[in-house]
């Protein structure tokens, strides 16, 4: 359509992906073969089917179950590259991905086998493709503060290669506050530090990323619009926001597109960007959410520049990078 060559076209950056929740039901299955794991399915359409989730938790469990097929450096390489060609055919030309080092580290995988991997994966498609990107480190946040300052404390020899750390999994319950210590001793190493907040889980605990982590962006944000206080801090701060409409969709944040908040966050002045999440499990990349998100609201040409411009303002690159690759 003529939407999507639009969109297509325009340069952007994915600032919201996490890189496990691109595992592809096809190379899940070619890696459990290469590795001997056993899956509880036995074909793509049986996998296919299970992804039908009422909430996050509902995803988180089968999405960490996927995960169980990533053992070597290869399979890291492997899913990172066929996610920057996926990214790169939707014109996205930068990447800031999330990856989730105790998912690995918790089953006897270790750090520098993932890092390793996923820095090859990255290499190989700056090379090849023209994509460059970043690692953001994610704290599981279901698990205990002694689990991520174990995690940082593994991380520390591979600092060039990581720019920033978030917080993900269960976010209710699980209150950014909890993680205080632990992300300012990340920033104290020079690293961005970015949470998720306001996916499920109230306003409140997108006052305490913003107050008490003092966070350079905020993953997803949907709830802080309940709020006029806190939108309005977002708004003068110019705080990103990384809006992910399909996942909303799939996990029963919104029940129609139609009703998806994005284009009321630009209306107010928020810097609102488009991300995939976990575009294996919800069914669509970057462009897909674009143009769905699109067609659902009728967001104008206008809006689709802003929102690609944002994704590079947003964006964890050099000042000057920002305005020349957008
Ligand atoms: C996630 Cl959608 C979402 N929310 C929180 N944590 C996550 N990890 C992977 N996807
Ligand atoms: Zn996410």
């Amino acid at each position: 359509t003529a939407l999507e060559t639009f969109v297509r076209g325009l340069p952007k950056a994915e600032l919201h992906m996490h890189i496990e929740g691109s595992l592809e039901p096809e190379l899940m299955f070619e890696l459990a073969a290469r590795n001997g794991v056993t899956l509880p399915f036995k074909t793509v359409d049986e996998i296919r089917a299970a992804y039908a989730f009422s909430n996050l938790q509902d995803f988180l469990d089968i999405y960490y179950q996927g995960a169980g097929v990533l053992l070597t450096a290869a399979d890291f390489k492997d899913l990172a590259l066929a996610y920057f060609r996926r990214l790169a055919a939707d014109g996205g030309t930068h990447a800031e991905i999330f990856f989730d080092p105790q998912t690995h580290t918790d089953r006897g995988v270790a750090f520098e086998t993932v890092i390793d991997g996923l820095v090859q994966g990255m290499e190989e498609a700056e090379r090849t493709l023209g994509v460059t990107s970043k690692l953001i480190l994610c704290f599981l946040r279901h698990l205990d503060e002694a689990s991520a300052f174990a995690t940082l404390e593994q991380a520390k020899p591979h600092l060039s290669r990581i720019a920033g750390v978030g917080l993900d999994s269960s976010e209710v319950g699980h209150p950014p506050a909890k993680f205080a210590r632990v992300m300012q001793a990340a920033r104290d190493l020079g690293l961005k530090v970015v949470a998720h907040a306001g996916e499920e889980g109230p306003p409140a605990y997108v006052w305490e990323a913003v107050d008490i982590l003092a966070v350079d962006r905020i993953d997803h944000g949907n709830r802080a619009l309940e709020d006029d206080c806190l939108t309005a801090r977002l708004v003068q701060d110019g705080t990103t926001l990384t809006v992910c409409p399909l996942s909303n969709l799939k996990l029963c944040g919104v029940s129609d597109l139609k009703e998806h908040p994005l284009k009321r966050m630009l209306k107010l002045g928020l810097k609102a960007t488009v991300n995939s999440d976990d575009p294996a499990y919800f069914g669509g990349y970057l462009l897909e959410n674009y143009v769905q998100t699109a067609e659902a609201v009728g967001l104008t040409r206008d809006e689709l520049v802003t929102l690609a411009k944002n994704s590079f303002t947003g964006s964890f690159l050099e000042e000057a990078e920002k305005t020349e690759r957008v």
